[in-house]
């Protein structure tokens, strides 16, 4: 194991949230200790896994500002040399292990589907929802490895007071989110004493089958209050998929009958975790970093992947690769659709803001709880079972507004002390990383300098929508015009929207 956790802060990744959180758009102060300037970056002992790597980058730590600090780093032996390009290609056993050892995979093979599928027709028939939907993308294709289905009783127990599982060799992998399924009394009737059953989309579609259930009691206020630390109402994912649930949890083994397409011309960027190692393996990849996000890509945001690239070359890597992993589940209404973040990330990368050639943009099907520190390590752990083994964490991963309050939900440090406090990571190396805003002085995307913090100017998404409603461009050199475009026609359509919704007057 080995996953490396690069932690950025507040700036660039503050900056473009689209929630109206009290303190958007503010540089916070980071804690003492935690280096001054900003985040911290976390490298840990990539090569330890990497055949033929003799890197050792030690264990100090490394918490003051200074560029300096990590000179030294670049002194450890180099990763072992690429193979020439006439060679044929090394097979890899990747940069990282999957949780628990073996990449789970629950499709069934193409030539028993049709037997599966006959089987599945006759079972007794679970009709589940567009988020479980995705939990079966998520479960089915390894990102939740060792998991292979939803949750029973006592997976259900751990995760939700110990944030991880236990092998059965004794060995603990983290899972700090419970996967689980919940069905209503009436299907719980249906069910009866069958130990499969199936499930089955919106549209009656067969989707899977799920063998030896166990069903158990849906404590929705325990499930909550131990996943998000609150009952408040208001929490998008809660309102969501919680709150209209049954009282029934049905837990087992899950087997897809077919892959999972969602047909709305993005199925190409969802990429399976198979399938993104053996893109890292075909480009080459020495590194890999993990950059999750639900939010459009700002120069910001390229700044501190172009410099995590760069840190990384002086490690002595000779091929990292950027992973723009976009979340591509639910995500709350206020967030930026996932068709138009494609669409900006494709421009992004059109316009050279990021290079194409080591950048990989896919899309994480997971859906968004919007639950803090605990979510953040379930998005760190499925990076791992797709083998990336750099993982960039900002300013309040996977928090929001507190519901009812003029607040974050969640300390907006929280998410990076907690991964990078997270066991057995606690040999690594912290770097400190710097926080990107708009330079007014320069006229671009920097990385924030506090002795003249008059001229740095951080722009939330609030803010962002702001202009885009008011036809206002925003600095230059603060996202390229093409990715621009794309968000501005967004808000638009939205402001459109909104006016055909507003009621039509009266005539008395
Ligand atoms: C990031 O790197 C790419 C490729 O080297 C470069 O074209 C781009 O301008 C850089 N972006 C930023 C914001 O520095
Ligand atoms: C990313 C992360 O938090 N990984 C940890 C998951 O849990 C195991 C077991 O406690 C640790 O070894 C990992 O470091």
């Amino acid at each position: 194991m080995g996953l490396t956790a690069l932690l950025l802060s507040s700036g660039a990744v503050a900056g473009i949230a689209a929630t109206s959180s009290a303190s958007q758009g503010v540089c916070s102060a980071p804690a003492a200790g935690w280096g001054s300037g900003g985040g911290l970056l976390r490298l840990g002992r990539p090569a330890a896994a990497q055949p033929g790597g003799a890197l050792s980058l030690g264990n100090s730590l490394y918490r003051s500002n200074s560029v300096r600090a990590y000179v030294p780093m670049a002194a450890v032996a180099p990763p072992a040399a690429a193979p020439p390009a006439a060679a044929p290609p090394v097979v890899r056993s990747s940069l990282i292990e999957p949780d628990g050892g073996t990449l789970v995979d629950l499709v069934v093979p193409p030539a028993e589907r049709e037997a599966r599928r006959a089987e599945a027709a006759a079972l007794p028939r679970v009709r589940i929802g567009e988020i479980d939907l995705e939990w079966v993308d998520v479960i089915g294709n390894g990102w939740a490895s060792p998991l292979r289905g939803f949750m029973r009783e006592e997976e259900y127990l751990q995760s939700l007071h110990f944030n991880s599982l236990r092998l059965e060799d004794g060995s603990i992998v983290n899972m700090s989110l419970p996967i689980v399924l919940a069905i209503d009394d009436a299907t719980k009737e249906a069910i009866g004493e069958s130990p499969d059953v199936a499930l089955a989309g919106q549209g009656g579609d067969l989707v899977a089958i799920l063998r030896r259930v166990q069903i158990f009691k849906h404590n929705k206020e325990e499930r909550i209050a131990r996943t998000w630390g609150t009952t408040a109402p208001g929490l998008p994912y809660v309102e969501k998929a919680i709150d209209p649930a049954g009282d029934w949890l049905i837990g087992g083994d899950l087997e897809l009958l077919e892959p999972i397409k969602y047909n709305d011309g993005l199925d190409h960027y969802r990429l399976t975790p198979a399938e993104l190692r053996a893109e890292f393996d075909r480009r080459g990849a020495d590194a890999v970093f993990a950059f999750q996000l639900r939010n459009p890509v700002h120069n910001g945001h390229a700044l501190l992947m172009n410099d995590t690239r760069r840190r990384l070359l002086d490690l002595g890597f000779k091929n990292p690769l950027l992973l723009l992993h976009p979340l591509g589940g639910f995500t709350k209404p206020d967030d930026v659709p996932l068709d138009v973040r494609m669409e900006q990330h494709k421009k992004v990368l059109e316009d050279g803001v990021l290079d194409p050639e080591t950048t990989i943009v896919a899309i994480f099907p997971s859906p968004m709880h919007y639950a803090g520190p605990t979510e953040v390590q379930w998005h760190a752990k499925a990076r791992i079972n797709a083998g990336a083994n750099f993982y960039i964490v900002g300013r309040d991963p996977a928090g929001m507004g507190h519901p009812l309050e003029k607040r974050d939900l969640y300390d907006p440090d929280h998410g990076k002390k907690v991964l990078s406090m997270a066991p057995g990571l606690e040999k690594l190396n912290i770097l400190p990383f710097k926080v990107a805003a708009y330079d007014t002085e320069q006229g671009k995307m920097a990385f924030f300098d506090p002795s003249r913090a008059k001229d740095f100017l951080f722009i939330s998404g609030t803010k962002m929508r702001a202009y885009a409603r008011s036809g206002e461009s925003p600095p230059s050199g603060f996202m390229c015009p093409g990715g621009w475009e794309v968000l501005v026609n967004y808000f638009k359509s939205l402001q459109a929207k909104e006016a055909d919704q507003q009621p039509a007057p009266v005539a008395v």
